[in-house]
Parts: structure tokens; sequence; C-alpha cells
């Protein structure tokens, strides 16, 4: 049995991978410690609250003292840090918080655990600090290029690549200078329920609902491999359960696609959608299907994102062939998934996106 601190645990991967864990290993003591920023929301957790077994901490992984009372107060052996600022586009327009929580707070986070669980004299027997991390710290690919493995060397491109890339960095030194049991998971782009709507896929679903523009960057040929969120929380149990300490571990989906070919996938599913359910039409009228229109006449290519890497892709063959993990879901059942999640919990992407999301999109895109 563990006593698990999930940082994040309220955003979109951290909140699935608690859902996941809870189910899974419903004995583990279960604490999500998350500043809700704009990306956090407690509505992500509904339902786990009422369990004796977890519980919510508002606050910031930057602050050492809360950090220090939680691991000693709760007993906990086990974090799995999530916490991040994890926009790109955010990133290259406002730096700062990267660098805050992705780089400091992770050290802050480091710090405590080795005073707890290195330094103390009831330090628990066992202990393992997992870091989530990107396969966006190897950089970019041309399209002959073999993809990332673990060994790749490190070359990230954008503001939020470099914080994520000293972050895994601090974790290696933590455990090769003082000792700290850690492990490292290396991911490609996740997609699922809970997703914020400004990434891809939850950002083109809402924008088509709406009868909004779908902005595609550049010319749309930028590749990304997809994850299905389930399979990334499935290879992160694998790595905290069977991973070897200070290694590194890359999880992929084994789904690469062009950028226009995910954005017109989702309009052809959504088209067909409002065919086989009519009904579709009363709560999103603004949708193109509704007037006869093809969704995808809302595509609209638009200038690029500023040093926009080309293409990723995961070897996932380490992680396949010392832990046994493979993706499950293909493509086209996990964005099947992600739509009708989409579409059944309007009210949530609604709530998520009013206030601060809107303000900032509307300062930053002309
Ligand atoms: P997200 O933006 O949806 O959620 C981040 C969460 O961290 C939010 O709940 C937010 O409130 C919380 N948070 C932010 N700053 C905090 C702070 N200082 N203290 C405490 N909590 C804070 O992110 P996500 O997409 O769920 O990503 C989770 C992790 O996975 C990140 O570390 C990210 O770098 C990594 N990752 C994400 C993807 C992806 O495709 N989304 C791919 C690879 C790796
Ligand atoms: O409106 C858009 N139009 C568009 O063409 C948006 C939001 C994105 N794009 C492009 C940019 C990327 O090539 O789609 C691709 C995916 O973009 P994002 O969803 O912003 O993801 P990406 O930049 O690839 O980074 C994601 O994967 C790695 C996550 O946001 C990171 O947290 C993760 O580390």
């Amino acid at each position: 049995m563990r006593r698990v601190l999930v940082t994040g645990g309220a955003g979109f991967i951290g909140a699935n991978f608690v859902r996941y864990w809870s189910e899974r290993h419903p004995d583990d003591h279960v604490v999500v410690l998350d500043a809700l920023t704009y990306a956090g929301n407690r509505e992500n957790l509904a339902g786990l609250e009422s369990h004796d077994a977890f519980r919510f901490v508002h606050g910031d992984i930057g602050d050492q003292p809360l950090v220090e009372s939680l691991i000693k107060e709760d007993g906990l052996d086990t974090i799995v840090h999530f916490a991040a600022e994890s926009h790109v586009d955010r990133s290259i327009h406002e730096p700062d918080a990267f660098i805050q929580t992705n780089v400091s707070g992770t050290h802050t986070l480091l710090k405590v655990a080795r005073e707890a669980w290195l330094d103390s004299d009831s330090a628990p027997g066992d202990h393992l600090f997992h870091h989530v991390s990107t396969d966006e710290v190897y950089g970019t690919l041309g399209r002959d290029d073999p993809a990332f493995t673990e060994k790749t060397a490190y070359a990230p491109n954008s503001p939020y690549a470099a914080s994520k890339a000293a972050s895994d960095h601090l974790v290696r030194a933590y455990h090769h200078t003082y000792g700290l049991n850690v492990t490292t998971s290396n991911c490609s782009n996740n997609y699922g329920p809970y997703q914020f709507p400004e990434k891809l896929i939850p950002l083109m679903i809402v924008n088509a609902l709406n009868g909004k523009v779908l902005p595609v960057y550049g010319d749309g040929s930028n590749i990304r491999d997809w994850l299905y969120v389930e399979d990334h929380c499935r290879g992160i149990e694998l790595v905290i359960d069977k991973g070897k300490k200070g290694e590194t571990y890359n999880i992929g989906g084994d789904n690469e696609y062009a950028n226009i070919d995910i954005v017109s996938t989702i309009c052809s599913a959504l088209d067909k959608l409002f065919v086989t359910q009519p009904e579709l039409a009363k709560v999103f009228p603004d949708a193109p299907a509704v007037k006869g229109d093809r969704t995808d006449t809302l595509i609209t290519f638009v200038k690029d994102r500023l040093g926009h890497d080309w293409r990723y892709a995961i070897d996932a063959t380490r992680s396949s062939d010392t832990l046994g993990y493979s993706p499950q879901e293909d493509f086209n059942s996990g964005l099947t998934r992600t739509i009708d999640w989409m579409i059944e919990h309007e009210t949530w992407w609604r709530a998520v996106m009013d206030g601060s999301y809107r303000d900032w999109l509307e300062t930053n895109y002309d």
C-alpha cells in the first residue's frame, strides 16, 4: 500500500491519473496538491472527495512549508509529479510562470522529498518520486528521422520544453547526487476527457460545435504522436510498479498524424454525428451541420507558432520490453470516446473556458 502525493491532480492528466489509480489501488491514501490555476478544476475530481482515502489540498508546489507538512503529516512515501504550466503557446507569450512552477516548483518538491525521505529519522522504508515529463525535451524531428528514444540528446525548443528539460535534469541529479529514488516518464501528446480546450483536439471540437474558426497553424503539416490519456496512466502505473530507479521511460501512442489530418478527422466525425443524432442541432445551433454545411469549411490556416517543432515521435521499445507497456486505444476509438465525452460534458467545457482563458486569448491573439 502506498501513500501518494499527486501534484497537479486537478488538471487534465493528473485528474485522469487520480481516477485511474484510485480505482485500481483503492487502499492507497491519495493526496492531491493543486494550485487551481486556469487549467485546474475541482470538478475534474468530482466523486472522489467523499472517499476516506482521498484528500484535496489547494496549494502551490513551490510552498515549501506546505509541502513539508503534507509529506510528514500524511506520511507520504510516493510523489507522482504532474503539476506544471503545460501549454506551449502560453510559454511563448509569458514564460515566467513556466520557470517558476516547472523548474523552481519541481526543485522545491525534490528538496522536501530528500529531506523527508533521506535525511529524517522517521523516513519511510521505501519511497519514490515519479516525474511526468514530455517528448518535447528531445526537440524536433524530420520526416525520416528515427523516433525519440530515452538516449536521444535533449534539444528543447520552446520555453515550455526548456523548463521541462530543466526539471528532468534536476530529478536526475537528485538521484545521482543524493540517492533519491526517482523515475521519469517522457510521453507524447495526450488527449481525452478533461483536457482544457486550449490544446488542439478539445479546442477544435469546441470551436466546431460553436461554429467558430478552426485555426490550423502554418500549413498544418506538423506531426504529433497521439496518446489516449488512459494509456498514459497505465504507462505511469507500470513505471511506478516495475521501473528501475533512476531510469527514464518513453510512453507513446504509436499514432503519428499531421495536424491537418487530425482536424479533418474531427470535422468528418462531427458531420456524421449530426446525421445520426439530429437532436444535437438543438444543443449546438451554430454548428455548420445544422445549416447543411460541412464542418471543415471552418478550417482556417493561421500564422505559424514561433519556433514550431515539426514532428514528435516516440520509440517506446524500452517501456514495452522491460515493463510490458503497449497503448490499447487506437486513434479512431480514442477520438470517438473524446468527442462523445465533450458532447456529454458541455457544461464542463463552457465553465472552464469562462474567465481567465478567454481574457488571455483575447490579449494574445489578433
Ligand atoms: P494541465 O495544464 O491540464 O494541468 C496542470 C495542473 O497543474 C493544473 O491542475 C494546475 O492547476 C496545476 N498547477 C499548475 N501550477 C501549479 C503549482 N505551482 N502548484 C500546484 N499545482 C499547479 O496539464 P496536463 O496536460 O495535465 O499535464 C500534466 C503533466 O504532464 C505536465 O507536467 C506536462 O508537462 C506533462 N505532459 C503533458 C502532455 C500533454 O499532452 N498534455 C504531454 C506530455 C507531458
Ligand atoms: O489552435 C491550434 N492550432 C494548431 O495548429 C493549437 C492549439 C495547436 N495547433 C498545433 C500546434 C501543434 O503542432 O497542433 C499541435 C498540437 O498543439 P498543442 O495541443 O498545443 O500541443 P503541443 O504543442 O504539441 O504540446 C502538447 O504535447 C506535449 C502539450 O500541450 C504539452 O504539454 C506536452 O508536453
